[in-house]
């Protein structure tokens, strides 16, 4: 019941934020791609694998591009 209700308050915070539902992604370091770090700030729930999953190149940064692409996959 507890987790029913957490997951109900974020649905609604979910449906209040709107547009702005997406986490922005902060580039700390202003190095133009995101790193492991950069990425858990926004989203918690990143870990190694994951990151992995989204830098599709395995450069070890994720770019704007491999971004867009995972909040479409749903992966994010
Ligand atoms: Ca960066
Ligand atoms: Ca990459």
């Amino acid at each position: 019941m507890k987790n029913y209700v957490v997951a109900f308050g974020l649905a609604l915070s979910g449906l209040a934020a709107g547009a702005a539902q997406a986490q922005t992604v902060t580039d700390t370091d202003g190095n133009g791609v995101y790193s492991i770090e950069e990425l858990k700030a926004a989203y918690p729930s990143v870990d190694a694998a994951k990151f992995a999953e989204i830098d599709q190149n395995a450069d070890g940064s994720v770019d704007a591009d491999e971004l867009q692409a995972a909040i479409e996959a749903g992966k994010l």
